[in-house]
C-alpha cells in the first residue's frame, strides 16, 4: 500500500479514537471503503439522512452526522443497511472502477489474461454420424473418446441445430438482461432453488462472487412437459414474455436431441451399447442457463464464473464471439476461442461417475473484460431426478473397481444447492458426504 495513504488512514483512525474518547463525536466504520471511517458529531441539531450520508461516504470516504438524539436509530438503520444483501446491478457496476470487495478473488485464483494460451480443441464433425453413415459413427466416437479421456471437453460442428435458432436465443438474452433490474427480479431465484434469475449470487454467498447475471430454468423431455419452458416464462414474467419462452423451449428441445445423439457416441466410445446412455437420459430433468457477463472495469480482479466442474452429466454450451471461457489442462488455464456455429461440449461429474471415472469432468471458468459484455447459453443434461446413477457392468471389473457409490441426481442437486458450492472437488466431497450419511 502507498505509505502516504497508510499514514492518512492512520491519522483518521487516531483522530477518530481521540474524538470517540471525548464522548463528543462518535465514529463508525464506512460501509464502502473498508479502511476508512466516518464521524458523527453528536452535539448539533441537524442530521443528514442516512442514505445521503452513505452516498457522501461512498464518494468522499469521510462524512459527519450531526445530532445526538438520532444516534441509536441511526446505528440501527446502519446495521440494517449493512445487512441488506449486495445488489449486482450491471447497469451501474459495469462503470464502477472500485468494484465491491465481494467480487475480488484471492490472488492465486485471479485470472492472468496475458499468460493464457489458446487450446487446440478436438473438433468433432457430426455430419457423417447424423446422416447415418456407420463407418463415420465409429470414427467420430473414437475422436469423442480421445477428447473425453484427455480433457473431458470437445467442440461439435455440423450438429444440425438451426443457426437462426441460435441467433434468436442470443438476441432474446439481450432483451431479457437489458430489462430494468426490478423487472428481471420477477423471476428471482429463491434460496435453495436451482432455477430463476440470479444477479451474481449476492444473496447466497458473501465472497468470491461471480461477475455475472444468470437466468436458469428447468427442462423436461417428458411428453407431458413439452411446454414447460414456455410456461415458465409466462408464469413468472407474464404473457408479454411468451415469445421468449417459445424460443427457449425450441432451443432446449434442440439441445435435448443433440445431447442424446452425443450420448450414443459416448456409449460407443466406452465400449457399451450405442443406446445405453441414450436410453438412460431419454427421460431427463435438465437445466438451461443463460449467462450474461457485463463489462467490468477491473477484469483482472474478478471472474465471471469461478473454477468448477459441472455437477451435471453433459454440458452443451454456445458462447458468443467475445470469448472468455477457459479450461484447466496440464496444470494451466487455456482459453477456448469462440467458433461460430460450433457447440462446446463437456463432461460433468455425473457422467464421470457413470463412466466409472474413465471420462473426466472438465475444470473450467469464465473471465470477463472491460470492452464488451459476453453471453453464453448452457444446457446441462441431467438424469431424471429419481434415477439411480450407476456405471454399466461393462465398465466395472477387477481392474476397474467402482469409484463412486450409487446416487440419484436429486440428492446430488440438493448437495450443490444446500451444502456445497460447486468447485473442482464437488464429486469427491459429495461421495464423502453420502458415504457419511449411509454409515
Ligand atoms: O460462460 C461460460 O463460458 C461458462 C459457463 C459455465 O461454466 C456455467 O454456466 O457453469
Amino acid at each position: 500500500m502507498n505509505p502516504l495513504f497508510a499514514n492518512i488512514q492512520f491519522f483518521y483512525l487516531f483522530f477518530a479514537v481521540c474524538l470517540q474518547r471525548s464522548k463528543y463525536v462518535g465514529f463508525t466504520h464506512c460501509p464502502y471503503k473498508r479502511p476508512w471511517f466516518f464521524f458523527y458529531h453528536t452535539s448539533q441539531k441537524s442530521c443528514y439522512k442516512l442514505s445521503h450520508l452513505f452516498s457522501l461516504c461512498k464518494r468522499n470516504r469521510f462524512c459527519m452526522i450531526k445530532n445526538k438524539s438520532s444516534m441509536p436509530s441511526l446505528q440501527k438503520e446502519y446495521m440494517n443497511y449493512q445487512q441488506k444483501p449486495l445488489v449486482f446491478d450491471s447497469l451501474i457496476l459495469q462503470h464502477e472502477t472500485n468494484i465491491p470487495q465481494q467480487f475480488i478473488w484471492p490472488d492465486n485464483e485471479k485470472p492472468n489474461s496475458e499468460k493464457v494460451k489458446e487450446l487446440a480443441v478436438h473438433v468433432v464433425d457430426l455430419g457423417g454420424f447424423l446422416s447415418g453413415q456407420s463407418c463415420s459413427a465409429k470414427e467420430t466416437s473414437k475422436v469423442v473418446g480421445e477428447a473425453c479421456k484427455k480433457h473431458g471437453f470437445f467442440l461439435v460442428t455440423n450438429h444440425g441445430v438451426n443457426v437462426n435458432l441460435i441467433e434468436d436465443a442470443h438476441r432474446y438474452m439481450d432483451l431479457f438482461f437489458d430489462l430494468p433490474f426490478p423487472e428481471k427480479q420477477r423471476a428471482q431465484r429463491k434460496a435453495g432453488e436451482s432455477c430463476g434469475y440470479a444477479s451474481s449470487f449476492t444473496g447466497r454467498f458473501s465472497s468470491k462472487l461471480p461477475w455475472k447475471e444468470t437466468l436458469s430454468f428447468q427442462f423436461s423431455s417428458e411428453n407431458n412437459s413439452s411446454n414447460m419452458v414456455k410456461d415458465y416464462f409466462e408464469n413468472t414474467m407474464g404473457k408479454e414474455y411468451t415469445r421468449l419462452g417459445k424460443v427457449y423451449q425450441e432451443y432446449c428441445n434442440a439441445m435435448n436431441t443433440l445431447s442424446l445423439q452425443i450420448m450414443e457416441l459416448l456409449g460407443m466410445s466406452l465400449g457399451v451399447s450405442q443406446f445405453h446412455f441414450k436410453e438412460l437420459f431419454e427421460d431427463n430433468d435438465s437445466i438451461m442457463r443463460l449467462n450474461y457477463y457485463p463489462r467490468c472495469q477491473k477484469p483482472d480482479l474478478t471472474l465471471g464464473t469461478g473454477p468448477h466442474c459441472d455437477p451435471t452429466s453433459l454440458t452443451i454450451l454456445h458462447q458468443d464471439s467475445v470469448g472468455g471461457l477457459e479450461v484447466f489442462i496440464d496444470n494451466e488455464w487455456r482459453s477456448i476461442a469462440p467458433k461460430q456455429n460450433a457447440f462446446i461440449v463437456n463432461i460433468g461429474d455425473t457422467f464421470m461417475a457413470l463412466s466409472n471415472g474413465r471420462y473426466k469432468s472438465c475444470l473450467h471458468r469464465a473471465v470477463v473484460n472491460n470492452v464488451s459484455h459476453r453471453k453464453s447459453l448452457a444446457f446441462f443434461l441431467c438424469p431424471k431426478k429419481d434415477k439411480v446413477v450407476s456405471p454399466p457392468d461393462e465398465l466395472v471389473d477387477e481392474n476397474n473397481p467402482r469409484i463412486y457409490p450409487d446416487f440419484t441426481w436429486s440428492t446430488f442437486l440438493e448437495f450443490t444447492q444446500k451444502h456445497y458450492r460447486a468447485d473442482m472437488n464437488t464429486l469427491q466431497a459429495f461421495t464423502h458426504w453420502i458415504q457419511q450419511k449411509n454409515i
